[in-house]
């Protein structure tokens, strides 16, 4: 019977013989990691000087070197300038 293929002898839940994914082999390929840093600058009110700063940094990380993105990460970072001192 399937029941008792989760049944044990030494626990309440034993672990079964087989696994439903495929193990990660972290032997093979190497990790990379790729940083984008895009900066904004915006004058709001024409006077020349700058306003608003936004900086956005996205990081993609591969990390088992299959190609393939395994964390994504984004983020932004803005600075106003609200006394409209220049800094
Ligand atoms: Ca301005
Ligand atoms: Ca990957």
């Amino acid at each position: 019977m399937n029941g008792d293929l989760f049944r044990g002898t030494d626990g309440v839940a034993p672990r079964p013989a087989w696994w439903l994914t495929a193990q990660m082999d972290d032997t093979k390929g190497t990790g990379e990691i790729d940083i984008t840093v895009d900066t904004e600058l915006v004058d709001v009110d024409g006077d020349g000087l700058v306003d608003v700063a936004r900086e956005v940094t996205t990081t993609v990380v591969d990390v088992d070197g299959d190609g393939v993105p395994d964390i994504i990460e984004q983020t932004t970072t803005t600075a106003y300038d609200i006394d409209g001192d220049g800094v």
